[in-house]
């Protein structure tokens, strides 16, 4: 069902402040910026041998993210699911009691479709499924 862990969501404050961290410091490759609207986060990805972390800055304090870094501080806030067929995917985790944040696909970071699991039924690990949608087309 799962192919790869596809990222790490990272919850930070401020791009700007972290990213010489990340980029200089432990030298990873930057790999791009983008604004995720639906999400209210900006969001950067570096390329971490085969997989990729996202570092998440919120554009508001009431989204995920914001509500996140206000209640706990900054640090590791999902970890994404690289699947093939999402809508399946979240059928079967349904059908295993599982409890989906989103029943559908929605548009996420990296042109992907995204799904969340709650935490609460994945023993406390906010997990998301993403598919990549390049690689329908
Ligand atoms: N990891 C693990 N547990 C988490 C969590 C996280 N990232 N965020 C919240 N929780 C836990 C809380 O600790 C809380 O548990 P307790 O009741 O034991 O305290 C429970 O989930 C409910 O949390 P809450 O703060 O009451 O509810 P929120 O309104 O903050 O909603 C959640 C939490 C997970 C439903 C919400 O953040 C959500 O819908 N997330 C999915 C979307 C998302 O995270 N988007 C940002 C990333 C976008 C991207 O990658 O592009």
């Amino acid at each position: 069902m799962i192919k790869k862990v596809d990222h790490i969501g990272i919850a930070v404050k401020s791009l700007e402040a972290v990213l010489p961290f990340y980029t200089e410091v432990l030298g990873l490759p930057l790999l791009k910026i983008e604004e995720v609207d639906s999400q209210k986060v900006k969001v950067a990805f570096l390329k971490a041998g085969e997989i990729k972390l996202e570092l998440l800055e919120p554009t508001s304090n009431e989204s995920a993210v914001g509500k996140f870094i206000e209640k706990r501080g900054e640090g590791i806030h999902h970890v994404a699911l690289g699947v093939d067929s999402i809508e399946e995917r979240i059928k079967e985790l349904k059908e295993n009691g599982i409890r989906m944040i989103d029943e559908k696909p929605r548009s996420g970071a990296g042109g992907a479709d995204i799904a969340f699991m709650h935490p609460k039924s994945a023993s406390g690990v906010l997990f998301e499924l993403c598919e990549k949608r390049e690689k329908k087309e």
